[in-house]
């Protein structure tokens, strides 16, 4: 805490300043269809801890995905990098040596007790309670833990709001993997849980406590939350964190919130989608692996019937996604033949020419969540319904991330302004 805060009071400091200077210079202009069509393109927001270019893909501070598969420390005889070095590299803004992603793994280690009534929380629920409504619900059952909520009640300082938040951020982050562990156990296990074992970094014992123990697996799960974490501040689930978190409710609220719209099929519950499309898929056309001719039919039929083709496209992006591309070369080096995985492959051949000849489809090409299903599948976690909780546990390090610098800059509360329909046809003169 001490490092970050040596790093971003001053740039708090620096950024006042700006403010007070350049505050009432222009950014842009945008149109009434904007205003209409999810504010895209309109920049209303300002997050450190990543950007996203429409050509490139995402940087986090800088750094593309390729670049962090090289540079990010990994674990001993680990070739992808370790989550808590791009937690670190998101919250310090430079790249973490060994020993610092070490402290964070202890860090996180040592706060990763997750307090009894959590799971009886989650024993409650109906048994067909979808896997993402009960992270949600588990990550509000934890939210009796805030130490910023219990500050805030007896009265603190709004220079140290981000002390609490920091704290929260930490160790929602390290009991996020026992709880999201839990529900997987509980519902495709038979309630047969599995202890953590502190001993294992936080993707490696995450993968334990699902099950899975194998060196791939730790490595596909190194590499999922690694490259999940974070997409600028505009998604869905970064934007609804940073939003409900601007009205000082503590990081376990405003992070459920952001799971809740993660929790959405055109944001991340399209993992899970594109799992069962594809199994319908082969449903369908009654063949384990179909030709390209019959997958380019089976996209169309998608369309016609009103359906998006789940995995393509995207709001900002408008080329493949590089997180689609690392997971590619992952497959091509770890598993080389899978047949669920050659679909995707085929998938990515037939859909971009088929979309983009809608005529109204603005990125015809696959992104992150078109690929990772596939690979799930291919090491025995066939439990579709469950992929949006793995997306959850890794957006939460850029959310947290973000939010930790939100109360450090002093970001007040958001409220955009809105507009009636007449409102708009009065401005440009259309009689109402
Ligand atoms: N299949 C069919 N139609 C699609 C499509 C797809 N994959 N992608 C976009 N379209 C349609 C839109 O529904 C829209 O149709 P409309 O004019 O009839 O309403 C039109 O094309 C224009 O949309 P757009 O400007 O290109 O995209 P958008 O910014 O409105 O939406 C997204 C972006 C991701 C929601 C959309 O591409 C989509 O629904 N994709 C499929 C779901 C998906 O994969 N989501 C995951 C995104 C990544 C993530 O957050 N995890």
């Amino acid at each position: 805490m001490e490092k970050f805060s040596a790093k971003a009071l001053p740039i708090a400091a620096d950024l006042k300043a700006f403010i007070k200077e350049h505050g009432d210079k222009k950014l842009g202009e945008y149109t009434i269809a904007q205003t209409y069509q999810g504010m895209k393109g309109i920049v209303g927001l300002v997050t450190e801890t990543s950007k996203l270019d429409p050509e490139e893909g995402i940087r986090f501070r800088g750094y593309s995905i390729p670049e962090l598969r090289e540079k990010l420390p990994k674990a001993p005889k680990g070739f992808e990098p370790l989550p808590e070095g791009i937690f670190y590299l998101m919250l310090m803004g430079e790249l973490p040596t060994k020993e610092d992603v070490m402290n964070v793994s202890n860090s996180w280690a040592r706060r990763a007790i997750v307090p009894k009534h959590v799971f009886d929380t989650l024993d409650h629920l109906p048994k067909n309670t979808h896997p993402m409504t009960m992270l949600s619900i588990g990550v509000m059952a934890l939210q009796t833990e805030s130490e910023f909520a219990k500050a805030y009640q007896k009265g603190i300082n709004k220079k140290n709001y981000w002390e609490y938040v920091y704290e929260d951020a930490m160790t929602l982050i390290a009991r996020l993997p026992r709880v999201a562990a839990y529900i997987y156990r509980k519902k495709y296990h038979n309630d047969h849980h599995i202890e953590p074992n502190p001993k294992l970094d936080w993707a490696a014992n995450f993968a334990h406590m699902l099950g899975y123990e194998t060196l791939d697996v730790r490595r596909l799960m190194r590499l999922y939350l690694t490259i999940h974490a974070d997409h600028e501040g505009g998604n869905v689930s970064a934007h609804t964190t940073h939003l409900v978190g601007s009205a000082l409710s503590d990081p376990y609220l405003s992070f459920a919130a952001g799971l809740n719209g993660l929790a959405g099929p055109l944001h991340g519950l399209a993992n899970q989608e594109v799992i069962n499309w594809i199994i319908e898929m082969q449903k369908q056309i009654g063949k384990e692996l179909p030709t390209k001719d019959e997958i380019a039919t089976y996209i169309k039929k998608t369309l016609e019937d009103g359906k998006v083709v789940p995995g393509y496209g995207h709001a900002v992006l408008r080329k493949t996604d590089p997180r689609f591309s690392a997971q590619q070369d992952f497959y091509k080096r770890y598993i080389k033949q899978d047949n669920m995985c050659d679909i995707v492959a085929m998938i990515y051949e037939v859909a971009p020419p088929i979309l983009e000849g809608t005529g109204k489809i603005k990125n015809p090409w696959p992104n992150v969540d078109a690929h990772s299903g596939a690979l799930l599948m291919h090491y025995g976690i066939k439990e579709f319904e469950y992929y949006t909780v793995l997306f959850g546990v890794s957006r939460a390090l850029g959310v947290m991330a973000s939010l930790i610098w939100d109360r450090v800059l002093g970001l007040p509360i958001e409220r955009p302004g809105s507009i009636t329909i007449a409102g708009l046809k009065k401005k440009v003169g259309v009689a109402v």
